[in-house]
């Protein structure tokens, strides 16, 4: 074998690993800190049909994994950063240095927006919420029907790339969508949930039917683990 062909083998047998990667996934090379992904609990084809293999590779191995590396450069340059959570760091835009907002809005809201999209969905997803969830839902939104309505609208109504997010505000759910990589953590509101408006999250399979995404979307939903978090949330944490 050439030298060049057996390189081509190598480059090709690399190009491929993310897709054939086992269901715990490395990190990327976002290993300088102090910020780096969670590590999915599940394989990138997962969450087929609803999200293909291909985006799932692409979405986390790509766009959240250059989140990172923007809020940790940011952090690397800035002192008065350092030593804080994710958390604090949102919840400091406002009064962070001038020179670090942006890598804060973008990179540092798109770290935390992935984390939490990944951590709730599963590959049994679908169903519906229990306990105190469902009972909160319903206070809030009437019903699980009129709160998913209500959810998918305010997904199709963002303009543009963004999020819709479930927050809690006081004792009460509320839905909300943010452009970009807005986090309603910059305001001090926890997120109970949230699902990925932008293009990449769903272009490749779904196009421009951004409604058929987020029909499809519900049944990647880990109502288990947005149960945990919101029981998090109740107790005082900010997530
Ligand atoms: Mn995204």
């Amino acid at each position: 074998m050439t030298l060049s062909r057996r390189s081509f083998i190598i480059a090709s047998a690399a190009a491929l690993a993310p897709l054939a990667m086992p269901s715990i996934v490395r990190a990327g090379d976002s290993a300088k800190g102090p910020f780096s992904q969670s590590k999915l609990t599940y394989d990138f084809n997962a969450l087929e049909p609803h999200i293909d293999t291909k985006t799932m590779a692409t979405h986390y191995g790509k766009h959240h994994a250059g989140y990172v590396r923007g809020i940790n450069k940011a952090v690397a340059a800035h002192s008065e950063l350092q030593g804080k959570s994710l958390v604090e760091i949102l919840k400091g835009l406002d009064t962070a240095p001038a020179s670090a907002q942006r890598a804060i809005r973008t990179a540092g809201g798109g770290h935390a927006n992935h984390d939490m999209f990944w951590s709730i969905m599963g590959p049994n997803g679908g169903g519906e919420p229990i306990g105190d969830l469902a009972d909160a839902i319903g206070s809030a939104f009437g019903s699980f029907k009129d709160f998913k309505a209500k959810f998918e609208k305010a997904g199709k109504g963002q303009f543009g790339s963004g999020w819709v997010f479930v927050t809690m505000e006081g004792d009460t759910l509320n839905i909300v969508s943010k452009p970009n990589q807005v986090s309603p953590l910059m305001e001090g509101k926890p997120v109970v949930m949230g699902n990925d408006v932008w293009e990449h999250a769903y272009y490749l399979k779904y196009q421009n039917r951004r409604g058929d995404y987020l029909d499809a979307w519900w049944n990647t939903v880990n109502w288990d683990a947005v149960g945990e978090r919101f029981a998090r949330i109740k107790d005082g944490a900010l997530i």
